[in-house]
């Protein structure tokens, strides 16, 4: 039995590896936190009482998007797909995501919170 499972895992491990290579290529941006007030301009959201708002934004490639948590809980601005993603933003944090230009129209990128599995959001470039 022993050296089947080895065989096994000389299969296994390589798609493993490849998968992990297919997603970290597909992350485009961590994005950027930072203490204290937004940066002027830019579209923005807000987390506010267990929501983000607006729901649904509307953004441009190459715009710089800030994510605010204006709540007195800790929220979290995940994109689904990877490709942003905040960690724990306490209350007053301010976080920023570049869309990348090579970023289509009709792209929409869903985002959550980790720690509230009702808080949804998206950004859709136009
Ligand atoms: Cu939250």
């Amino acid at each position: 039995m022993a050296p089947r499972r080895g065989v096994v895992s000389i299969v296994v491990v390589p798609l493993l590896l490849l998968a992990v290579a297919c997603s970290s290529s597909k992350k485009v941006s961590t994005g950027t936190t930072t203490a204290g007030s937004a940066p002027a301009g830019g579209p923005t959201v807000t987390a506010k009482d267990l929501t983000f708002s607006p729901g649904t934004l509307p953004v441009k490639a190459g715009d710089t998007v800030t994510f605010t948590n204006q709540d007195n809980t800790t929220h979290t601005f995940t994109a689904n797909d990877g490709s942003f993603d905040s960690g724990r933003e306490d209350p007053g944090k301010t976080f920023t995501f570049v869309v990348p230009t090579s970023a289509t129209a009709g792209t929409t990128i869903a985002f959550h919170c980790e720690i509230h599995a009702a808080m949804k959001g998206s950004l859709t470039v136009s």
